[in-house]
């Protein structure tokens, strides 16, 4: 089985493109999937529009009620699946669920441990239009992060892994963004690898990554260091 987690906040306008390019994606894999949205309580429709997705595809919402936050979204979401590969992916349409095939297989023939979806491999890419500063605000966490992690680009937030390899829920600190990089720090990951991936920009809904969610993002980097620092050696 294999889970795919999506965390989500105001996204009901995705929800139903999500769950049909998911299950378009995975009709070719031998594996059963599951695809669990995990939701800070949006109040958006997106719990109906679930009820009624469910009828057609393998979709679950779990509403968390008086939380919010993307990284701990994404922990309780590996937490209640079930699948023996774990998949997290965003609700916007940026990660193409098309490559969901390409990452699992890698895990499956024990080629990779970890895989990323990356827009900064070859064959990798971004919308065109992307500013410089955009670009620059993709890029600089990646560079600040390339001393933890050997891979091109840990923020992409598209990422599969066994459920065997997760860290201990309680080694993890996460705060506000991306977790992909806590779980590769934290986790015996030793096979990581990318996948290329097309990164769209959103269709539907907003942007929920704020000012102060960037600066949460030097915080948690500053933790990982000292972490890796803890625990060299050991
Ligand atoms: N459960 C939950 N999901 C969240 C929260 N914040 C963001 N998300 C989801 O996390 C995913 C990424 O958020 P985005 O707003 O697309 O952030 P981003 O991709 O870094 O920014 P853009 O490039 O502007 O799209 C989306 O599926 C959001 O719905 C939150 O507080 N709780
Ligand atoms: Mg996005």
């Amino acid at each position: 089985m294999i889970s795919i987690v999506v965390p989500t906040y105001r996204e009901a306008a995705n929800l139903p493109h999500v769950a049909k390019a998911v299950d378009e994606a995975c009709a070719g894999l031998a594996d059963d999937y599951e695809l669990l949205f995990i939701d800070d309580d949006s109040q958006d429709g997106s719990e109906e529009i679930c009820a009624e997705l469910s009828e057609r595809f393998p979709v679950r919402i779990v509403v968390r009620k008086g939380e919010r936050g993307l990284a701990t979204a994404v922990i309780h979401g590996i937490a209640v699946s079930s699948g023996d590969i774990v998949v997290v992916m965003d609700a916007d349409l940026s990660h193409p669920p098309s490559a969901i095939p390409a990452m699992v297989e890698r895990l499956q023939r024990g080629e990779s441990d970890f895989v990323l979806g990356s827009r900064y491999v070859q064959g990798g890419s971004i919308h065109d239009d992307w500013s410089f500063f955009r670009q620059l605000n993709s890029i600089i966490p990646s560079l600040l992060a390339r001393p933890l992690c050997p891979l091109k680009d840990p923020m992409s937030g598209f990422f599969a892994f066994r459920r065997a390899e997760m860290p201990d829920a309680g080694r993890l600190s996460p705060i506000g963004y991306k977790i992909a990089l806590e779980i590769f720090v934290k986790g015996d990951f030793n096979h990581a690898s990318e996948v290329p991936i097309h990164f769209a920009d959103r269709q539907h809904g907003e942007s929920k990554l704020s000012l102060k969610e960037q600066l949460n993002f030097l915080r948690h980097l500053g933790r990982l260091y000292a972490y890796k620092l803890r625990f060299a050696g050991t």
